[in-house]
């Protein structure tokens, strides 16, 4: 492992899902000699994306972890998904990531993921270089793309090599730092010097005069040359083009195409020159635990050892395996460290770092390494890991809220703990899945990121720990309430069978309350028709009661009952008998109360092209949705709209369609409405045939 931390780097592979990610890793792995052949997402031959629900979309779920040398560096990198089903996951890895290299495609240009995780680098500060990728298809646009990351990124993105011909004919690149074209033939990736194509020259021109003064810029002496008219040394340059890079002020671009593995070698070089070591990042910023002042953890290995655990995978065989990135200090091999989040000591055997699907074992990790071990007792996602005599605490923040739910059952009856117990065990790679009861349907609800992140989860479920599930759309907990009062309600439950009878009246007023005040019973009882003891079962039967409303069986809510007289018999009235009338007398009051239905609204916020804005309204509100308001972010727009939750169950790839997979939405309960007169008899003629399902 290299002791020298200016030789380490840590980075990530991020943008939009299809962007060529995957590939650029197994690029990058290939020509780097990690690997002896060149892995491919299409065939199955990835190294990075290998479960089987990633192998069977050609769609990496989960970030993988590798690492490679390269001229005397050691890289560690993560290869993150694109895909919003996923995507929380790359969000989660940014907050360990030193660098990142952004891929855009030459054909897509920057979508919506890309733009998101590009905000969430720049608020963590993270330098990046970008890559375009996929030069080598047909329709490819260098130019086009170039515009689309100046406007999207709003970053002053600057080419360092240019492409020898698009399409078919891509055969090399030219770097614009040392003026030098490369061919590639193979796919070896290592570019062999070729004579720089003549009719490039106006091009590679102007594109050099710009980079240079943008590189000068970066340093006050080398833009006092500049300006000068000073020639700028080839070291002037790096060093110009580094502390731009670090100060986030401009983009370094590169271009290629990982699938045919051209320019990768120059990208490999840029990697090392100009992304930050762990020195560069300088000290992770915690908390002290006990007095919750802020710590600073240098990026030393003199310094106590400290470490954040940022992701969890579940291996049904192997146990779970805890990936950490260390900010200080060293670790190594059976030895152990103080979980500062748990109060615990933790003890491990082996220290591996992570090969796409496989582990190798090492001896010890330093600053900017990540790394794993397997079966910790106490450690979750989030956890910071340290040496008990230099605590701290480093932030992790969890992902967002979901945005889908269905209702699950077990194919075969009797095996609910165990889909309960083995979806725990996924949940514990898997900060983004959520599991709940629903206290009124009685449903066991799964709710995920999106459809696909629901659908593989039961794959998951199946091929780990052999359960079988049933998706279904979960039921819409609609409730009922009374829109008016009703006064002097009277309900007498008689019954004489042989010897001793029943007998109980129960007299009651029902009234409406505000949306979200529940159920209120006011004891106004004067005189002494019924003895105070009957109080209790009166209450008891309305609360039994109210959980089946007379319009379609949902629970009543928002209404107060009074209980103001009633009758009894010496030895005819019982509990039970008060009970029973309560429970009538409620039912009766109800019926003449007006009863109506009410559904749950959710708040959605939906972010969509430009472009897209007008249908996607215009569709809320035919789904009868109020929009809030509209928050313009770049080229994209933010509705913010209030919809019934039924409306908008399966909403996740009407957005897709409508905006060719650019559209992207969060939705959460919000609070609950009356169903509209018009709507009603049709919500309560389903919901009668749901509930008798
Ligand atoms: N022609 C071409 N196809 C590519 C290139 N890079 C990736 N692809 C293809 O694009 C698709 C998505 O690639 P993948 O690496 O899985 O993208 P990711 O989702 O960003 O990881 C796959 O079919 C790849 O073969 C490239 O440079 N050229
Ligand atoms: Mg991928």
């Amino acid at each position: 492992m290299e002791k020298n931390l200016e030789k380490i780097r840590t980075i990530g592979l991020v943008a939009h899902s299809g962007a060529g990610k995957t590939s650029l890793g197994e690029a990058l792995l290939f020509t780097s000699k990690t690997t002896d052949r060149l892995g491919r997402v299409d065939d199955g031959s990835s190294v990075l994306d290998f479960e089987t629900e990633e192998l069977k979309r050609h769609l990496t779920i989960n970030t993988s972890f590798h690492h490679y040398d390269w001229k005397k560096y050691k890289i560690f990198f993560a290869d993150t998904p694109g895909d919003d089903n996923f995507i929380a996951d790359t969000f989660a890895c940014l907050q360990v990531l030193d660098g990142l290299v952004v891929v855009v495609d030459a054909i897509d240009g920057v979508k919506i993921q890309t733009e998101r995780i590009w905000q969430a680098a720049e608020q963590y500060g993270i330098p990046c270089l970008i890559f375009i990728n996929k030069l080598d298809r047909e329709r490819a646009d260098f130019q086009q793309t170039l515009i689309s990351i100046q406007t999207l990124l709003k970053t002053k993105a600057v080419p360092l090599t240019l492409p020898i011909g698009t399409g078919e004919t891509l055969k090399g690149v030219v770097s614009l730092l040392t003026n030098t074209a490369f061919e590639y033939s193979g796919a070896q990736g290592d570019g062999r010097e070729i004579l720089s194509p003549s009719e490039m020259a106006d091009d590679i021109q102007s594109y050099r005069e710009s980079l240079i003064e943008y590189l000068a810029e970066a340093d006050d002496v080398l833009i006092e040359k500049f300006l000068e008219g000073q020639e700028l040394s080839a070291e002037e340059l790096a060093m110009g083009m580094r502390k731009g890079v670090l100060k986030r002020n401009f983009t370094p671009v590169y271009c290629g195409s990982a699938l045919k593995n051209i320019g990768i070698d120059l990208l490999l070089e840029a990697i090392n020159a100009v992304l930050p070591s762990p020195l560069d990042r300088g000290p992770q910023i915690g908390q002290d635990p006990k007095t919750k002042a802020e710590k600073k953890k240098d990026p030393f290995i003199e310094t106590p050892f400290a470490a954040l655990a940022f992701k969890t995978l579940a291996d049904p065989y192997a146990g779970r395996l805890t990936i950490f990135r260390v900010f200080s200090g060293e670790i190594t091999a059976d030895s152990g460290f103080y979980n500062v989040n748990k109060g615990t000591r933790e003890r491990f055997g082996q220290l591996f770092m992570l090969e796409g699907k496989s582990q190798k074992p090492i001896p010890a990790g330093y600053p900017g390494s990540i790394l794993a071990v397997a079966k910790l007792k106490e450690t979750t996602t989030g956890d910071t890991l340290a040496d008990e005599k230099d605590q701290v605490v480093f932030p992790f923040t969890p992902p967002s809220s979901t945005v889908i739910s269905y209702a699950i059952e077990a194919k075969n009856k009797g095996e609910e703990d165990k889909v309960f117990s083995s979806l725990s065990r996924l949940m514990e790679e898997d900060p983004t899945l959520r599991l709940d009861r629903d206290s009124q349907t009685k449903e066991i609800i799964l709710s995920g990121m999106g459809q696909v992140h629901v659908e593989t989860t039961v794959e998951k479920l199946k091929r780990k720990f052999g359960v079988e599930v049933n998706l279904k759309a979960p039921k819409i907990p609609y409730l009922e309430t009374i829109r008016q009062a009703a006064k002097g309600i009277i309900y007498r439950h008689k019954k004489q069978t042989g010897g001793r009878g029943q007998f109980a009246e129960v007299h009651i007023d029902v009234f409406p309350l505000e949306r979200g005040k529940g159920f209120e019973f006011q004891d106004a009882l004067v005189g002494m028709n019924v003895p105070r003891n009957f109080v209790p079962a009166v209450e008891k039967g309305i609360s039994e009661a109210m959980l089946h409303g007379v319009l379609a069986g949902y629970p009543v809510v928002d209404f107060k009952i009074r209980f103001y007289d009633g009758k009894s018999h010496e030895v005819d009235s019982s509990e039970m008998a008060f009970k029973i009338a309560a429970s009538m007398a409620f039912k009766k009051a109800v019926q003449q109360a007006q009863p109506i239905m009410l559904e749950p609204i959710v708040k959605i916020s939906i972010t969509v092209p430009d472009e897209n804005m007008g249908d996607v309204i215009g569709d809320l509100n035919s789904r009868r949705g109020k929009v809030l308001g509209v928050e313009s972010k770049g080229n994209y727009q933010m509705i913010q709209a209030h919809v019934p939750m039924a409306e908008v169950a399966k909403y996740a790839p009407d957005l897709t369609a409508m905006t060719q997979g650019r559209g992207s939405f969060l939705s959460e309960f919000s609070h609950y409405e009356e169903i509209p007169v018009y709507m009603s008899e049709k919500v309560i003629q389903e919901a009668k045939a749901a509930l008798e399902e």
